[in-house]
């Protein structure tokens, strides 16, 4: 082997072992600012909505791990290059560790609860690769080490498989401490006692359809956390400020002994394409922000409610949507159990009416009241809409894309949503011909879903099914296709199918 692949592998083992000593250390002291996923964070905000949008939309959930295996390849090659240039000119060494130090270093700067000693990780990390790419230099005078006819370098192979080892061994360390962390923090999770509603949802009405209720696990999940942020329900505040006569400062507890109020509230994303998949209702039980906004006292002239949350994202909410009479809540818990993590224990925010982007930050910490115009919040200042008010629009759930059917009746069935308005009609319509009225299921709410049902009596041939829904405010779903960015996609759902 000569020197170049030599240079590459010991600068991908020399980085390696850098990257497990920082994530190790991290782990340590302060879960969650470790370099790596400070540096995920950074892409994700640096990222253009254009290619969120399409992470999302091609990607789904899987986004992060690929975020994260693109990283992987990115600094692979990086410190490949490193170990090349450092075979040649040992000053490389240091420029090249120090370069990628100060890359980690800025990225956990750059995260929102950072503080100045959360870079020692990505510090020490740079210092364990200079000093592995300086041991595993290859001895060019002094003890022969290398067998002519192979051109192997026993003594360099066994250092490169003992920092390959040690390496591991420190990130599996690193991956230990925070499973415990996790396991910890589900623990403390599992032990909060949610108190019953003093304001329970009313019952679902007869006759509403099984999948109703999206459980837990099947809900659709959408942040930025490259991991999810784990908080303890004991040391958790919740702070009011800003444009208010007196702040309020509130644990868990104090949450938890005022009446709670329960009701089922559908939430979707703004990012939904056209029949997408970020949608789901659930049974949300939590405090009404009105009341207290209204122990608050909240200036006149103040338009926004700034919640600010544990990892630093901002989500901008109107005033208004908060003391209009809807159910704006902070939420504690969702079908019945705490928050799950994913989903921002111990604490939400939920506003009915709007996009999750708008009015559901999770793990939320703070709530400023100020006006739009001095400050916008994450996604404004990425160019989405302020207001982010639901737009009213369905979906075809069944059958799917492509299906090949048998003639004769075919139910198709699906979703169709307006929260705050509720929806007055579902149509349906086959292969561009006229619309006709779908069959609507019992809802809870004009905050819920509403599902539908059209018999359709199938014949051979190739078909477009497409469905459109009209909301009591008397307004029909547009058929023209608007992407996602800014205020929510628009168009009707088509869904295409084989009739033998
Ligand atoms: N802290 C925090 N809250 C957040 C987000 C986020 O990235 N961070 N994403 C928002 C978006 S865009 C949506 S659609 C909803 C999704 O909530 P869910 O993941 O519980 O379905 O959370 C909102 N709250
Ligand atoms: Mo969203």
């Amino acid at each position: 082997m000569g020197e170049t692949p030599y240079g590459a592998i010991g600068g991908i083992v020399a980085a390696g072992s850098g990257i497990a000593a920082a994530e190790l250390l991290a782990a340590a002291t302060r879960p969650g600012s470790g370099p790596l996923v400070a540096v995920g964070g950074a892409v994700i905000d640096a990222t253009p909505t254009a290619v969120k949008e399409f992470a999302v939309r091609e990607l789904g959930t899987t986004d992060k791990p690929v975020l994260l295996a693109v990283i992987g390849v990115v600094l692979a090659a990086l410190a490949a290059v490193t170990g090349i240039a450092a075979t040649r000119w040992p000053p490389a060494i240091v420029a090249g560790t120090g370069l990628l130090g100060a890359a980690g270093a800025a990225a956990v700067l750059s995260r929102p609860a950072a503080t100045v000693v959360d870079v020692v990780p990505a510090m020490l990390g740079a210092v364990v690769a200079a000093l592995a790419l300086w041991w595993l230099r290859r001895e060019r005078r002094g003890v022969a080490v290398a067998v002519p006819e192979t051109g192997v370098d026993r003594r360099l192979v066994l250092r490169l498989a003992l920092l390959a080892v040690g390496a591991g061994a420190a990130e599996a360390a690193a991956l230990t401490v925070s499973g415990q962390r996790e396991s910890a923090a589900g623990k403390s999770r599992e032990a909060v006692r949610l108190p019953a509603a003093a304001d329970p949802a009313p019952p679902l009405p007869a006759g509403v359809a099984a999948d109703f209720t999206t459980p837990n696990g099947r809900f659709y999940r959408v942040d930025t956390a490259l991991t999810v942020p784990r908080v303890d329900p004991a040391t958790w505040r919740l702070r009011i400020h800003g444009m208010v006569d007196r702040e309020i400062e509130l644990s868990l507890a104090d949450l938890l002994r005022r009446p709670l109020i329960a009701r089922d509230i559908t939430l979707n994303c703004v990012s939904n394409e056209v029949g997408g998949p970020y949608i789901g209702t659930a049974r949300w039980l939590g405090v009404h922000l009105a009341a207290l906004l209204r122990e608050a006292g909240v200036h006149r002239g103040a338009d926004q409610i700034v919640a600010r949350s544990v990892d630093g994202m901002t989500i901008g909410t109107p005033v208004g949507t908060a003391l209009d009479g809807r159910d704006t809540m902070l939420a504690v818990g969702m079908n019945g159990a705490p928050l799950p993590l994913e989903h921002g224990f111990p604490v939400r925010m939920l506003t009915p009416g709007l996009y999750g982007y708008a009015g559901a930050c999770k793990w939320v910490t703070e709530l400023e009241l100020t006006t739009f115009d001095q400050f916008d919040a994450y996604w404004v200042k990425r160019g989405w809409d302020r207001q982010g008010t639901v737009r009213t629009a369905s979906r075809i759930d069944q059958p799917k894309p492509f299906a090949r059917l048998a003639a004769g009746r075919v139910t198709v069935a699906g979703v169709a949503w307006a929260q705050r308005r509720g929806i007055e009609t579902v149509e349906v319509s086959v292969d561009g011909g006229p619309w006709r009225p779908a069959e609507l299921l019992p809802t809870a709410s004009a905050d819920t879903w509403t599902q539908w049902r059209f018999d359709w009596p199938a014949t051979s041939g190739s078909h477009a099914l497409a469905v459109r829904a009209t909301d009591r405010s008397g307004a029909v779903q547009p058929g023209t296709r608007a992407t996602p960015f800014p205020a929510g996609a628009t168009g009707w759902h088509t869904v295409r199918v084989t009739v033998d």
